[in-house]
């Protein structure tokens, strides 16, 4: 992270959120980036985002919310330049199958499923402003928690079919989309939900290959170095998370 460079990509945000995924895709392709201490619902993040949402960046005097785009947008234009092939060539059937898997990660596994429990279970319970929340209708239906993680787990099976046989999602290289799916698993590991998965252990393997990342490492030491203990400020990280193997 360069804390000065002009040429750098602004992330407002936090790294306990999904801000982290912005801040290891910038370390995949050596792009130097600040942070700008953003939390949901201020209004300094209204500014930016008209949901009021965390990620947002900011290259040169261009703006971009909603992480997936933010990856993309970021993969595309600096992979070459990095040397790297992270995410398949727009128009080709590879790049198909990407945002085929990239819609399963965003769509079900997430916003269905780890984005509905947190909605309306973790945050209507834990969250510290429970009258802005009331506001958002992020209340407490404790009967979305059993389809939520139904919806979750049947994801994860075409997820974890596509991970047979293969180191990561699409294959034998690294790409964006491990980057959410990873994050989407701490999540779930946060909320108990990988344990006692019929394929618990490919799962886990791929979990550990992946925060073999440097860039991922780098990012880690960051985030353990922040306050996870709360429901409300914390939603992806698992408490008491061991570190990368080799990193302890
Ligand atoms: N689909 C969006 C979701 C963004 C999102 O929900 N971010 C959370 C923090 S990680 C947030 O800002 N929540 C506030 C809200 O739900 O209103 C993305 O991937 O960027």
């Amino acid at each position: 992270m360069s804390p000065t460079s002009e040429a750098s990509i602004q992330i407002y945000g936090d790294l306990r959120i999904r801000a982290f995924r912005v801040a290891w895709m910038c370390e995949e392709l050596r792009l130097p980036w600040t942070l700008e201490e953003t939390f949901p619902w201020t209004e300094k993040m209204y500014d930016v985002n008209p949901l009021g949402k965390v990620p947002v960046i900011k290259d040169g005097g261009f703006y971009l919310y909603e992480s997936a785009a933010i990856l993309n947008y970021l993969a595309d234009k600096y992979q070459e330049t990095a040397g790297l092939q992270l995410i398949p060539k727009v128009g080709t059937k590879e790049r198909a199958i990407y945002d085929q898997f990239l819609m399963v990660i965003f769509t079900d596994l997430e916003s269905c499923g780890l984005w509905t429990h947190r909605k309306f279970v973790d945050l209507a319970l834990h969250s510290r402003n429970l009258e802005l929340m009331r506001e958002l209708h992020y209340i407490h239906i404790a009967e979305t928690a059993k389809p939520a993680r139904y919806t979750f787990d049947r994801a994860l099976k075409i997820l974890t079919t596509q991970l047979e046989g293969n180191n990561y999602l699409l294959g034998d290289n690294f790409s964006v989309i491990d980057i959410h799916f990873l994050i989407d698993l701490e999540w779930a590991e946060a909320l108990n939900w990988v344990k006692g998965n019929p394929q618990e252990k490919l799962l886990r393997d791929y979990y550990d290959r992946v925060r073999q990342r440097t860039a991922y490492k780098t990012c880690w030491k960051m985030r353990s170095l922040l306050d996870l203990s709360s429901k409300s400020l914390n939603t992806f990280t698992p408490a008491n998370q061991e570190p990368p193997i080799g990193m302890e």
